[in-house]
């Protein structure tokens, strides 16, 4: 049996993060309901506080199903005074409406100061509320207080079917990869490691960044870098912080006058030395209509710290270079061929769906018999699944 995981809401305000919702009967003097959702008890205010007159309840919203198998909870730190003697936990898809009741608790009057009261279910629900409802109160104080309120769930089992591909007696499996790094930058150093630079910058409106915040925005909405306006040429750089492999550039252009005509992609490693990773004459993009992208494959693979497009000109004279948006990324489309069905096999090679099966390949590779062993299986099926 796995082991109970307990949600980590770790809630900011009753509405935060997004789709959580935390709400209340009632609520003293800003010790709001999120209070009890967001993980921690750092003080005797770090917690949901409500006036006991009220009948009060403490509810939590998911923002859609969601499995529970149990509950746990803190009265307020340091103030037993402030705990329910008598409650139920409900569930309810629908707001403020229809609530089951799940589990009831009578004559709790042996709360421990900051230690959790538990509470499982013999079978897991699936409800989008959960709510805790208060019926009776230890002490004679006014307010009744949850320091925090968690749910928990067992994670369900791993998956143990798995598929290999089989064709003329061979037996293959694919390894895909399609990612672009991408870094969705707020300054020319924000998020770090990240540093953005440029060999020139027509106004801080146009700084390095822009090329590097995920924003394709066309013109005069100013999320692109350019170079001063008076030059003709230039480069734009990133500096990843670490090593990247690489194996395709996109270029997102602001318009046609400031497009790059004749560049190079460049790879470094100390930001002095330079490699040619891609060199490009006489580039046609559309002249009309803004932020045509374009995707450049590199011949091999390659890994730098630093990348650069050096421009040495643009696709009109008069106009000065500019860049919507620079991404690199990296594509991987391999087929391996499997020596031996085993056990193994199936386990490191094996998927549970293989997805993208009509793209062409462009590696081919052969898994070395050495790298699986055991449990050699008499037939050699399509599939098969195994536990
Ligand atoms: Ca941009």
């Amino acid at each position: 049996m796995s082991e109970l995981t307990w949600y980590n809401l770790a809630m900011t305000s009753d509405t935060t993060p997004v789709p959580l919702v935390a709400s209340a009967s009632n609520v003293f003097s800003g010790l709001s309901a999120w209070k009890a959702f967001n993980g921690t008890m750092a003080n005797a205010d770090d917690c949901w506080l409500a006036t006991k007159s009220a009948i009060p309840y403490l509810q939590l919203d998911f923002g859609k199903q969601t499995k529970v198998q149990a509950f746990r909870m803190k009265t307020r730190l340091n103030n037993e005074a402030n705990s329910p003697n008598a409650f139920t936990i409900s569930g309810s898809n629908d707001e403020n409406a229809n609530f089951t009741i799940l589990h009831s608790v009578t004559g709790k009057n042996d709360w421990v100061n900051n230690t959790y009261f538990n509470i499982e279910l013999s079978t897991p629900v699936n409800y989008r509320y959960y709510r805790m409802h208060m019926t009776a109160f230890n002490g004679t104080n006014a307010y009744v207080g949850i320091g925090l309120f968690e749910f928990g769930c067992y994670p369900p089992p791993p998956p143990v079917n798995k598929t290999l591909l089989s064709k003329d007696n061979k037996v293959y499996s694919t390894n895909i990869i399609n990612i672009w790094h991408d870094t969705k930058m707020t300054s020319n150093t924000t998020p770090a490691p990240y540093v953005a630079s440029a060999s020139s910058t027509q106004s801080t409106t146009y700084a390095p960044w822009k090329a590097f915040d995920g924003v394709i925005a066309p013109l005069d909405n100013q999320s692109s870098w350019s170079a001063t306006a008076t030059l003709r040429n230039g480069w734009l750089q990133l500096d990843y912080g670490r090593k990247v492999t690489t194996n395709k550039v996109e270029i997102t252009i602001l318009e046609f006058t400031t497009s790059p005509k004749d560049f190079q992609i460049l790879g470094s490693d100390d930001n002095n030395k330079w490699d040619i990773i891609l060199d490009v004459k006489n580039e046609v993009w559309l002249q009309t209509g803004s932020n045509e992208s374009k995707t450049y494959n590199f011949k091999k693979d390659v890994s730098y710290r630093y990348y650069r497009i050096n421009i040495d000109t643009v696709s009109t004279p008069n106009k000065q270079p500019m860049i919507t948006e620079l991404k690199f990324g990296y594509d991987r489309k391999e087929l391996m061929e499997i020596p031996s069905v085993t056990v193994q096999s199936f386990d490191k090679y094996g998927k549970f769906d293989f997805a993208n099966l009509d793209l062409d390949m462009d590696i081919f590779t052969y898994v070395l018999p050495s790298t699986i062993k055991e449990k050699q299986l008499t037939k050699k099926p399509l599939s098969i699944g195994f536990d």
